[in-house]
């Protein structure tokens, strides 16, 4: 343990309290647990009492630990919203007590309860120190702290989309779900809650997610100084720890107790396009000719607010759209899903069925006399539907038919935090669970609850088709249910920037399936601005282009003919590399991976990767250095230890520093030459095989025989893993064994780059031919054999790469070099 004062702890426990609410009189200093007493053995672990508390310390299966401290007589044993309950058996520790400290030792973390004071310790099973409190778990009436050591050198990822840099170190971050409207950067609260961490000391990495929805106040050293400490205004000090020591590994362990995103279906990978709001249905007519005959792929176009009867929810207008039916069944017919948007707000309308309905089974939010909660958002007089009631969210789900059954291919779920003009959100007094919940509790919860109810509606509705849902707000657990967008943001530089960071904490807290609104929400980004933040969203999971009301409009093709070009060979590019990127999602339903990977994902060994906000790995390999900066024509990119190839001119560049990558702007005297991709620095890894297809206009149009395997050369004799996962891109078969998982090892065995494959699983509609690309050759090789056997190899001498066909039963692959 490290040296503090605990004057000086005692005054950072009680400014970390002035920040966050006022304390009653009677109970206005922290209450920590105290001196040990005794301890009993429980199943999973031990229960020890001290003067003022008691923690159980319990192991689950997979060597996660769960503590939970109570300071009254009782544990609080609610269902968590986020955990899932068949993550919690548990798992025999052994356990030591001596005169100083019981130990609990589990398969992969090992608790040291040290007794005078009762304060815990956590190390890996090599017994190296992960954490350690100081002043531990204490309590301010309702209120509940935790506080541990800030060693020199920890450093801490997490806690969901922050406007911050990704490390959080000196970070104090609220998590309060908030319509942030006008945010920017340091902006906190922002719209979602993730109470989940990644701390990371001498590079071995933990996590601790605290399963606790009210307002909560994280402190990085900010006014804690030595110290990280977590608040939460009531609910219990619940906490999760997850072993390393790599970063994948909490991720997953993570994940496994709050669950994966499940395949999404491949068309909402795609290109898509947005605005506030596309009407009537000839706009979207016309939108569709306009993608389609200027040959800019797109899969989706979104439909908000307006599309709606007077703002009320799960109905059409009847002027701007008589036959919805008609209207989606020829978007379809020309590759178009379309998405709309439902907020949680039901009119007051005595003559609107669904606000009788809701109000019929008490199902709304209420005053705390069981009268109903009456808000104001856009439609005027609302009710809330109040999401913690199973009643509430099924009949929610349901009414989904009424967008489903004319064709709605997905949802959007906005204003869900929950928005409420005036007062920004729910009075304190509002009353959730029929008047047994409070506000403080369920905030937070909303949106989860609200994803929920939406998610198993779809799946009920439609058992053949995977959901697809968007939402602005969130808790901890939302990534089962739906993907992300980080709100209002701005067409500004500034923002551009802030994406990065943003969507990244977002696949560091357990949700790959994130993005922005491409170009800012609210402003007008200038033809250069929207190229870059299109350059930038092109690699972001999830790909959608968005704008305010009012504001100029900004499809692919509104900044001129010379910008319509560029922004076309970016969405092209992105078509290009689906199989990359649904690969990419495959692996987060298989292990909780992000899809956009922060450089400390795959590098943690090297710690200049902690700082870097402003580059990211697009699925495995491919690093991806977005320009957010005016009037530049090059960037400096940080490329980790190793061999890399710039994407593109495959142009070999040695890793582990900071090189200079040429990322020339759109110029209006540049030619249209739809396969330049040199603005945007894209590398990758010596020895990767990134799957490739051909451009299509949307997901599907057209079965794809042939996938690429672009491999780029290695002097490595280490292999170098890579996977290709296909399946329908739609529906379960897959989880029947309708899918190829495809793993390529790229090594150098002597003179030769050698492709070693395996491949799992039957589906019928998987590719029948790879085309292999070899980028990175000095030279046409000498010969490719493939099983022993020799082939024809083409060889462009002027890019230097070589090309073949082999099918996909091929085991071995040698090209000479
Ligand atoms: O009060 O539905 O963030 O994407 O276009 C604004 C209208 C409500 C906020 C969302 C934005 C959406 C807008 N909504």
């Amino acid at each position: 343990m490290s040296h503090w004062s605990l004057r000086s702890l005692l005054l950072a426990a009680s400014v970390l309290g002035a920040a966050t609410g006022a304390a009653t009189a009677q109970d206005n200093h922290f209450i920590f647990v105290g001196g040990y007493r005794s301890f009993a053995r429980i199943p999973g672990g031990v229960v020890a009492r001290a003067d003022n508390g008691t923690v159980r310390i319990e192991q689950l299966a997979g060597g996660t630990f769960r503590v939970r401290y109570a300071f009254n007589a009782a544990f609080d044993t609610a269902a968590s919203w986020a955990v899932l309950p068949e993550s919690l058996t548990t798992a025999e520790p052994r356990i030591q007590d001596t005169p100083e400290s019981l130990v609990v030792a589990g398969s992969a973390l090992t608790v040291t309860v040290r007794k005078h004071p009762l304060r815990l310790g956590f190390t890996d099973s090599a017994g190296v120190k992960l954490f350690a409190e100081t002043l531990g778990a204490g309590h301010q009436g309702a209120r509940v702290t935790h506080i541990l050591a800030r060693p020199a050198g920890a450093h801490y990822f997490g806690l969901g989309e922050q406007a911050f840099p990704l490390d959080r170190t000196g970070q104090n971050l609220i998590l309060w779900n908030t319509d942030a409207y006008g945010y920017r950067g340091q902006s906190t609260p922002l719209y979602s809650s993730f109470p989940f961490y990644i701390g990371l000391r001498d590079g071995r990495a933990y996590g601790i997610y605290y399963d606790d929805s009210y307002q909560s106040e994280f402190d990085f050293g900010a006014k804690l100084k030595e110290n990280v400490g977590f608040t939460a205004e009531g609910g219990d000090l619940r906490f999760y720890v997850f072993p390393g020591p790599g970063v994948g590994a909490v991720l997953a362990a993570y994940t496994r107790l709050t669950g994966r995103t499940p395949l999404p279906p491949e068309w909402a990978l795609g290109y898509q396009q947005s605005r506030y709001s596309y009407y009537p249905d000839s706009e979207l007519t016309r939108l569709a000719y306009e993608f389609r005959s200027r040959s800019i792929p797109c899969d989706v176009i979104y439909l908000d607010i307006h599309y709606m009867d007077g703002y009320r929810v799960f109905t059409w207008n009847p002027q701007r759209f008589p036959d919805p039916a008609r209207l989606l069944r020829d978007l379809r017919a020309q590759g178009f899903k379309v998405v709309t948007i439902v907020d949680p707000g039901v009119k007051v309308d005595s003559a609107y069925d669904v606000y009788r309905q809701l109000l019929a089974q008490q199902g709304e939010v209420m005053w705390p006399d069981g009268s109903p909660y009456v808000g104001q958002v856009w439609p005027g007089r609302v009710l809330f539907p109040d999401f913690s009631l199973a009643t509430t969210r099924t009949w929610w789900g349901d009414l989904h038919r009424r967008l489903v059954e004319p064709g709605v291919a997905g949802i959007w779920n906005d204003m869900n935090e929950p928005a409420n003009f005036g007062g920004r959100t729910l009075p304190d007094v509002a009353t959730f669970a029929h008047g047994t919940a409070d506000h403080a509790e369920y905030h937070n919860l909303y949106a989860l609850a609200e994803a929920e109810a939406t998610y198993d509606g779809l799946r009920r509705i439609q058992p053949d088709r995977r959901p697809f849902v968007l939402t602005r707000a969130a808790f901890a657990g939302i990534q089962r249910y739906s993907s992300i967008w980080t709100g209002d943001n701005q067409a500004t530089w500034e923002h551009e920037a802030l994406a990065i960071p943003m969507v990244l904490g977002l696949g560091l807290s357990g949700v790959p399936f994130a993005g922005v609104d491409i170009g800012g929400f609210g402003g007008a980004p200038d033809a250069e601005l929207f190229s870059r933040f299109l350059q930038l969203g092109t690699f972001l999971p999830f790909m959608r282009t968005h704008s305010d009301i009012g504001s100029p409009r900004r499809e692919p093709w509104a900044f001129g003919p010379v910008y319509e070009a560029a922004n076309r060979t970016m969405i092209r590019l992105r078509y290009r590399l689906l199989p990359h990127l649904y690969t990419a999602f495959f692996q987060a339903a298989r292990n909780g991976s992000p899809v956009a990977r922060p450089l400390v994902y795959t590098y943690q060994e090297d710690t200049a990767t902690y700082a870097v906000n402003d580059e990211f790995l697009f699925g495995d390999h491919l690093l991806v250095a977005p320009v957010a900066r005016e009037g530049v024509d090059s960037r400096p990119v940080y490329l980790p230890a190793g061999r890399w190839y710039r994407f593109g001119t495959d142009e070999g560049v040695e890793g582990g520093r900071t090189v200079a990558a040429s990322a020339p702007r759109v110029h209006p005297a540049a030619r249209e030459d739809t396969s330049f991709v040199g603005g945007i620095p894209l590398f990758v890894q010596g020895g990767a095989v990134i799957p490739m297809q051909a451009v299509e206009q949307y997901v599907g149009e057209r079965h794809m025989d042939t996938l690429e395997l672009h491999v780029w050369d290695t002097d490595a004799a280490t292999p170098v893993p890579s996977e290709l996962y296909e399946d329908a891109g739609e529906g379960f078969a897959y989880q029947q064994g309708a899918y190829r998982l495809t793993t390529f090892l790229t090594r150098a065995a002597g003179p030769a780059l050698e492709i070693a494959v395996t491949a799992k699983g039957a589906y019928e509609g998987a590719a029948s031919d790879f085309r292999v690309v070899v980028h990175g050759l000095t030279r046409a090789p000498a010969g490719v054999t493939v099983d022993g056997s020799p082939l024809q190899v083409r060889f462009e001498p002027r890019t230097k790469i070589a090309v073949f066909d082999v099918r996909p039963d091929a085991r071995s692959i040698r090209v000479e070099r």
